[in-house]
């Protein structure tokens, strides 16, 4: 029998609530202190952390360098278990406190973009790519981003909180979000089979926003799900996940703004090609 929880009149803060978030969770918004943010070079500037959210604006980014667009940028490390997503330079960006935040800065008052998909819409907009302009097949890819954007944070905050994070394994939170999961990666794998992309037969920004999420989840580069999900048996899910990892603006945005991992895959900050490309030198053949 679990432990009944009646939830008082009132709820109140608990800082020593545990997991390994508690201490940067607050019940309020706004800045802790004061402390501007650097800015690089290029037009873009990029604050962000390798997490899935972050890797979608890299891996992003990258795709557009690797089409030829004038897509430089600057990717700032912002360390939101050190809390500095609170800072006063940040939350001018986004009063959400959330990485990733985008600031354009080819305005004569730079514009700060916020929310991984709207970012992710704004740079396919800016530079014509990757969100087709037929407003049919533009549905389509609206559709699963915006699906991507509703479902992660059931995978996120939903499951990989319970699974991974949380001070102790909550059984009925995990049951509850495992079913969940494993019901999107069915519903994507339905999609799969019969699309070689996730809104149809091109790479678009849905599957730049869905990978970090469910293709790191299947190759088991998330919460070490793998076997617990039995995510080999989404072999759809797999194929797209594998097709996607192969590409190499995927290996390269993959990486930054990330400090776990192994050496080959950590650049803390990325300023132009050749810090990628210095990293990536060190992967074993
Ligand atoms: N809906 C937002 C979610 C962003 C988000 O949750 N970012 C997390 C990291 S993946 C974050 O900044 N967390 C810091 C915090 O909660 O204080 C998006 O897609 O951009």
């Amino acid at each position: 029998m679990l432990e009944q929880y009646i939830p008082p009149e009132i709820w109140t803060h608990d800082a020593e609530s545990g997991g390994k978030w508690a201490s940067i969770n607050r019940p309020v918004s706004g800045a802790t202190h004061e402390k501007t943010l650097p800015i690089g070079e290029h037009a873009l500037q990029l604050y962000s952390m390798g997490t899935p959210n972050g890797q979608k604006i890299t891996i992003m980014l990258e795709e557009l360098l690797a089409l030829g667009k004038d897509a430089q940028y600057d990717a700032h490390m912002i360390k939101i278990g050190e809390g500095d997503q609170f800072s006063s330079g940040f939350v001018t960006i986004n009063p959400n406190s959330k990485i990733p935040v985008l600031v354009d800065s080819s305005y004569a008052t730079p514009l700060p973009v916020f929310e991984s998909a709207s970012i992710l819409v704004y740079l396919a907009e800016k530079f014509d790519v990757l969100l087709p302009k037929d407003i049919v097949k533009r549905a389509q890819v609206m559709n699963w981003l915006f699906w991507l954007h509703g479902s992660a944070p059931y995978l996120g905050g939903g499951f990989g909180h319970f699974y991974s994070y949380a001070p102790e394994k909550f059984e009925y939170a995990i049951d509850r979000f495992t079913m969940e999961i494993k019901r999107q990666l069915d519903v994507l794998d339905k999609q799969l089979a019969n699309n070689e992309f996730i809104a149809g037969d091109e790479l678009s920004i849905a599957d730049i926003a869905t990978w970090p999420w469910y293709g790191n989840l299947v190759l088991g580069e998330l919460y070490s799900a793998k076997e617990f999900l039995q995510a080999e048996d989404y072999t759809h899910v797999q194929r797209w996940a594998k097709a996607m990892l192969a590409r190499p603006a995927f290996q390269r945005g993959r990486i930054v703004n990330k400090t776990w991992g192994e050496a080959w895959e950590q650049l803390e900050n990325r300023h132009n090609a050749e810090d990628i490309d210095k990293v990536l030198a060190l992967q074993p053949k």
